[in-house]
């Protein structure tokens, strides 16, 4: 194996600004042949339904069923695949799932109201939606943990019907998946993927309820088919490839920040994973530990791939500095392995989430900390946060005037409304003004 160069920053060089924008620079893909693509599917399912979603599945999946029943799992089947499980591997699965929830629980809105002298009430009463759609992909990028993750915040928040949807290209299954869902409570689960999946859950056919909000990763064909049924369901965010920025004291073991930055770079060849240091040397250490540890990783050329095209180790003078850099890349996993986290933690403004002090991997938040691993990625952390049981609540304003709160208001409202020309406002609100 090639020696591999991991790109070398100082936060003194001149054109260290071009350089951080060069290094985060990322284009989500858009493609033209696949927006028409997904069109035609969208377009195609909203027309014919369970037919047109029964024709593509067989077509891309390579499956040969005649209905759209074939194609549900039942609760019994969902419950089993739990019970076949491994006792080990239940376990474990079952500890994250009821930490999950437990952090979640502390999540979840409650409505309030309050009331003026005059009587007049206020508030803002929270709901939840009543269907929630998960997407679960198939093949490798299939993670019983991201079922746990998107389907518990839905969970907790009061959605009545959750309805998982999960691709078995050539008949293959994925039983953890399966196990998953019985775990975190979801109603009904489909053997459909790709975009006539999310396009039966945001139109709603026959056979799959319509519901509110799709949520779950995918590939260009289920974000773009995300992307373009927006508005007619919500969806959450659309995930770019994970990141990991790494600061360090100098003072932690260089193989276990090696093996921190590979594990988000084992998922994909695009992910980023990048260590800052006010220590020059240990940044040299590390460099010596990648080099050491890489051949001895399954994933070793999907890591390689990561380290040689978008990682980074970067000097910086001091943490204060890091923690600017920190700001400026808004990354979706921040790690602070330093002998004071909490001394850092006020300069930290933007990161998905932070895992503090040298003994918290952030392979334990993707499993079993509790909070979600379903995080803004491209530096969108400096405007959005991770999924949580907010995403599947929302807000009803609450307004009741008394009879004297609706005469004074009422006068307010009518300048207002005259000052706009619009006089049924104005004369609405007059009605109720007091003799
Ligand atoms: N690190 C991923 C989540 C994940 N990791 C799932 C392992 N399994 C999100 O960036
Ligand atoms: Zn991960």
């Amino acid at each position: 194996m090639a020696k591999i160069e991991v790109l070398r920053l100082d936060s003194q060089q001149d054109d260290f600004s071009e350089q951080l924008d060069k290094l985060l620079a990322w284009e989500s893909v858009s493609n033209k042949e696949v927006n028409q693509v997904v069109d035609e599917i969208l377009q195609r399912v909203k027309a014919d339904g369970d037919a047109a979603v029964v024709e593509y599945t067989n077509r891309f999946d390579r499956l040969n069923v005649a209905s759209m029943a074939e194609l549900e799992f039942s609760q019994s089947e969902l419950q089993h695949a739990l019970d076949s499980l491994p006792e080990e591997q239940r376990e474990a699965l079952t500890i994250a799932a009821q930490r999950v929830r437990d952090y979640h629980e502390r999540q979840k809105g409650e409505s309030w109201q309050y009331q003026e002298a005059d009587g007049t009430l206020l508030g803002q009463k929270v709901t939840p939606m009543d269907k929630a759609g998960l997407y679960v992909p198939g093949g490798k990028a299939s993670y019983p943990s991201s079922v746990l993750m998107n389907a518990i915040p839905a969970h907790v928040a009061g959605v009545e019907e959750l309805i998982m949807v999960v691709p078995t290209p050539d008949g293959e299954v994925n039983q953890l998946v399966l196990a998953a869902a019985a775990l975190a409570g979801v109603d009904r689960a489909f053997g459909i993927g790709g975009a006539q999946a999310v396009a039966a859950l945001a139109y709603g056919t026959k056979t799959i309820p319509r519901v509110d909000k799709i949520v779950g990763p995918g590939n260009i064909f289920v974000a773009t088919a995300k992307r373009a049924v927006y508005g007619t369901v919500g969806i959450d965010m659309i995930a770019g490839p994970s990141e990991i920025l790494v600061i360090c004291d100098g003072q932690t073991d260089p193989d276990w920040i090696a093996m921190d930055l590979f594990s988000q770079a084992e998922h994909d060849e695009d992910a980023q994973p990048i260590l800052i240091s006010n220590d020059a040397e240990f940044l040299d250490q590390v460099a010596v530990s990648i080099e050491k540890l890489l051949p001895t990783m399954e994933r070793e050329a999907i890591i390689s791939r990561s380290l040689a095209d978008r990682a980074a180790l970067i000097k910086v003078t001091d943490l204060e500095e890091a923690a600017r850099v920190n700001n400026r890349i808004a990354p979706e996993h921040l790690e602070l392995s330093v002998a004071d986290p909490q001394a850092l933690l006020p300069l930290i403004k933007h990161a998905g989430a932070i895992f503090m002090g040298r003994y918290t991997a952030e392979a334990l938040g993707d499993y079993c900390a509790g909070p979600n691993h379903v995080l803004p990625t491209s530096g969108t952390a400096r405007f959005s946060s991770p999924l949580g049981v907010y995403d599947f609540q929302k807000r009803s304003s609450l307004i009741m005037f008394s009879e004297d709160g609706a005469s004074e208001m009422g006068k307010v409202a009518s300048v207002l409304a005259r000052g706009e020309s619009l006089t049924a406002h104005a004369r609405s609100a007059e009605y109720r003004i007091k003799g």
